[in-house]
């Protein structure tokens, strides 16, 4: 009997305070702080799971913050999974679901802290209880965020020196438009060869976006990230109808029916995935076939998670059978402190998938204990 000694026994919360390398600049927020919260779960046969629910400047990049985060899964997806199978996947993201409505990032900690325990308890890695790996490794793309294009440029180039990104994301919409164009242009010229992608963070109107999309195509951008505000779909439409380069759904798509609106509507022909929008592994590749279904391409999504969180992304992404834009799950860098011992490898512009069982990685217990939120 595969459910005998492995029924959850205990899950645990803390939020902790991870200091990044830098300033991370977003249209809407700024950290120097990523705050996460850890879920540890027990089984009956002593196996420990941990699982990461990321956020990204409080309620701001979603509505959770980690304090919301901490207190719904000890009152609400803690009961509702105790003393069940960590092996009934399905039966255990059910009764999260209807203990609480989206809490996705919440939900996607718990469900990431099961996986990790099952698969360390049956031995295997937990890309084996999703269908497989198809992929070891996915390229891995850099954010640029200080918003001063010298540092900027010099960051980047240390990051193509060391042949761990040649790839990056700028992101827009803290500065004015023109602003941005000037200082997207000083880092093009820079890293000649390098694919470029931007961010706005929902920073652009319609009409700024009208006016500007085509200057980043002009720039050689590959890639627009969620330009408008979530509710904008037919202005996003609109732009996107109009833009020489794909617009990418970030915000406005965490559930399926909301991907499938995305993609009807015309406003985003490829899909970043994020277990923190999708709520569970499964969920996240279900997020993937549904995208995928409505035409969309995949791009591997972070919220800057340290290599607890982007180890679960990547047990779900080694199995799509399509990630046409890579990865971005650079967090594990961009943190001052990894709360995991490093086996989540960045190498030849790749991270690599951890082989060990579970998510593959083990908990650094002193820095946690050290970024540990007292009181
Ligand atoms: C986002 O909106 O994509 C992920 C990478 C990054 O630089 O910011 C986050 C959130
Ligand atoms: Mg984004």
């Amino acid at each position: 009997d595969l459910a005998r000694g492995r029924e959850i026994v205990a899950v645990e919360t803390v939020i902790v305070d991870v200091p990044t390398a830098r300033q991370h600049r977003l249209s809407n927020t700024e950290i120097t702080v990523q705050s996460y919260v850890i879920v540890k779960v027990a089984l009956a046969d002593g196996t420990l799971g941990y699982g990461e629910a990321a956020t990204l400047g409080g309620p701001r990049w979603a509505e959770e913050s980690v304090e919301a985060i901490k207190a719904n899964i000890d009152s609400y997806l803690a009961p509702a999974v105790l003393g069940r199978s960590a092996l009934s996947f399905e039966a255990n993201q059910l009764a999260m679901q209807m203990a609480a409505s989206r809490n996705n990032a919440a939900r996607g900690g718990v469900d990431a802290a099961l996986f990790d325990a099952a698969g360390k308890s049956l031995g295997l890695p937990t890309h084996q209880l999703l269908g497989g790996a198809l992929r070891d490794r996915i390229e891995v793309l850099w954010a640029l965020a200080s918003g001063d294009a010298d540092q900027e440029i010099e960051e980047a180039r240390a990051k193509l020196a060391a042949r761990e990104h040649r790839r990056f994301k700028i992101k827009l919409g803290f500065h004015s438009p023109a602003e941005d164009m000037a200082r997207l242009a000083r880092i093009v010229a820079a890293l000649p060869g390098c694919e470029i992608v931007c961010d706005v963070n929902q920073g652009w109107s319609e009409a700024t976006a009208i006016r500007y999309v085509p200057q980043l195509a002009e720039l050689g951008v590959v890639l627009i990230e969620q330009p408008l505000r979530p509710g904008l779909a037919a202005a996003t439409a609109r732009v996107a109808a109009r833009s020489p380069i794909p617009i990418m759904t970030d915000e406005a798509a965490f559930t399926g029916p909301e991907i499938v609106a995305q993609a009807m509507a015309g406003a985003g022909s490829v899909y970043s995935l994020k277990l923190v929008k999708s709520g569970g592994l499964m969920e996240l590749k279900r997020a993937a076939a549904i995208a995928q279904a409505c035409g969309m391409e995949l791009y591997g999504g972070c919220l800057l998670e340290t290599g607890l969180g982007a180890a679960a992304h990547l047990a779900v992404f080694s199995t799509l059978p399509r990630l046409e834009w890579g990865c971005e799950h650079f967090g594990p860098r961009i943190v001052k402190t990894d709360l995991t011992n490093g086996e989540v490898v960045f190498r030849d512009f790749h991270i690599h998938c951890p082989p060990g069982p579970g998510l593959g990685v083990t908990i650094n217990e002193t820095a946690l204990r050290a970024l540990t939120r007292k009181g």
